[in-house]
């Protein structure tokens, strides 16, 4: 396990943050556990993923070990039912998710899983070694994540 010093953590999280426009409000409201439950786990995705890209993009020094973990805690991440945050009746409160999804739940399904895929292969990609194959993969899996928002992220909170 790589260690993140307080330093790099703040660098890695600078870049997450500019990644990810983070939601104002708490992500933990028990009266609306899937809302919470699914941004819960786009924001794991996020702080996994920021600092990812800020390697590859030279922003952040390259340490491989830090990029196994990411690239691992991301895999992990793949392994997991998103759907289940996305239940009918959870479209409404605090919440980017747009109507559409569920409106085509398999259509959506389909993007996340395709995500998921390109984070299995993320994992095992950066266990390579090869950086130039890592950026393209980041690259890859950074699309499949954009691929979903432009159709089912709102830019704000809806209601
Ligand atoms: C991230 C992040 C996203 C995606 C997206 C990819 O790190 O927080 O929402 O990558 O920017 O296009």
């Amino acid at each position: 396990m790589s260690r993140l010093t307080g330093k790099n953590w703040l660098g890695a999280a600078a870049v997450g943050a500019a990644l990810l426009s983070l939601p104002a409000l708490s992500h933990f409201d028990d009266k609306q556990m899937p809302q919470s439950y699914r941004q819960s786990y786009f924001a794991l995705l996020a702080a996994n993923f920021g600092p990812m890209v800020g390697t590859v993009k030279g922003e952040i020094p390259w340490d491989q070990a830090r990029m196994d973990s990411w690239a691992h805690d991301l895999a992990a991440l793949a392994t997991l039912d998103i759907m289940r945050g996305f239940v009918d009746g959870s479209d409404k409160g605090t919440t980017r998710a747009k109507p559409e999804i569920w409106q085509d739940k398999a259509d959506f399904g389909s993007k996340m899983d395709a995500l998921r895929k390109e984070l299995a292969s993320l994992q095992k990609v950066t266990a390579g070694g090869d950086r130039e194959a890592i950026a393209a993969q980041v690259g890859a899996a950074g699309k499949a994540c954009k691929s979903c928002h432009d159709d089912y992220k709102a830019e704000d909170y809806l209601y």
